[in-house]
């Protein structure tokens, strides 16, 4: 504890000497979250990195947010403290890949969410987040032909929601997200009948269909906090029940277990890779820094200001 003090008080004078923002998402450890300027889920965490004036953004979560933090703010360094943490969503549909399919979809709308590499935006017209997709799907021609990616469950829920039928959906997932227990979530409901099931639009159909209510992290986390239940069983990556705890000490907030009770993974892996060591150390070093080809860049620059421009 006194070492975990003391790399705190180093991180939180780096940060100043060298005017640097720390950004975390809310799916990091609660150590990481402390040492943030702001914590967020990924919707709130672009808008902010787009409007920040520091010279140094270091981007505490998975790489595609500090790969849009860079597109949108291409003079600034874009620290990420650990390169290595990715994306299984965003990794399930490739750029090439992704150009191949788009070939068969000539006069399409091209959606992505933001869980995608910089490739892929660069292909995207408008990017959406759980937060808003409703909305950028709806700022579209109802009769506009539109292709979804990458993940399956959101885009087959956004699909039904907005009733569009002509929407096409790339059949990628998260595996955090698609490993989700209906019987488990059923049995806890019986534990707790009086419990609400707050779940994510990333989670399965069948998973959707236990559910109280459906929405985006920073919407699960608004409605645990005005909501008068005081019991909730939370279906989405368990991080983000630091923050409803921090919000709500008095409320009770329960994990929902993988199917798998022992793997874990109803905690992103790549999230949890983000420790206080690397953000110091990369605050020290400024590296590893985030690069992309402008020319790419670019491309993939309008996909998101269109969408900051439709809706937080
Ligand atoms: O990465 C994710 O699964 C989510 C839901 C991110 C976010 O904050 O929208
Ligand atoms: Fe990607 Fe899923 Fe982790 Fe989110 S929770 S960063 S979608 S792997």
């Amino acid at each position: 504890v006194e070492n975990e003090r003391q790399l705190i008080d180093k991180i939180l004078r780096l940060k100043k000497e060298k005017r640097a923002v720390i950004l975390a998402h809310y799916y990091t450890i609660p150590e990481v979250q402390q040492v943030a300027d702001f914590t967020g889920d990924s919707l709130a965490l672009s808008a902010r990195a787009a409007e920040t004036d520091a010279e140094i953004i270091l981007f505490a979560g998975v790489h595609f947010m500090a790969e849009t933090a860079k597109i949108l703010s291409p003079d600034k360094k874009v620290l990420l403290p650990e390169p290595e943490a990715g994306c299984s969503l965003a990794d399930s549909c490739s750029a090439p890949d992704f150009e191949r399919f788009l070939r068969d979809y000539n006069g399409y709308t091209v959606v992505s969410y933001v869980n995608t590499s910089v490739g892929v935006k660069a292909l995207t017209d408008i990017c959406c987040t759980s937060g808003n997709a409703v909305q950028v799907i709806e700022s579209l021609p109802a009769d506009a032909k539109i292709v979804f990616a990458p993940d399956r469950n959101l885009g087959n829920y956004i699909k039904q929601l907005t009733g569009r039928q002509n929407m096409v959906v790339w059949d990628g997932a998260c595996g955090v997200h698609e490993e989700f227990s209906v019987e488990k979530i059923l049995e806890l409901k019986k534990e707790y009948p009086e419990a609400k099931v707050l779940a994510h639009p990333e989670c399965k159909r069948a998973v959707l269909l236990t559910a109280d209510y459906i929405g985006s992290t920073a919407a699960l986390l608004k409605y645990a906090s005005t909501d008068s239940a005081d019991t909730f069983i939370v279906v989405t990556e368990a991080g983000i029940l630091y923050q409803m705890q921090r919000e709500n000490p008095q409320k009770r907030f329960i994990p929902a277990p993988p199917v798998d009770s022992t793997c874990g993974c109803n905690n992103c892996a790549f999230m949890k890779m983000v420790t206080l060591e690397k953000i110091c150390s990369a605050l020290e070093r400024e590296a590893p820094e985030v690069v992309i080809d402008e020319e790419v860049r670019r491309r993939a620059e309008g996909s998101i200001r269109r969408m900051l421009q439709i809706g937080r």
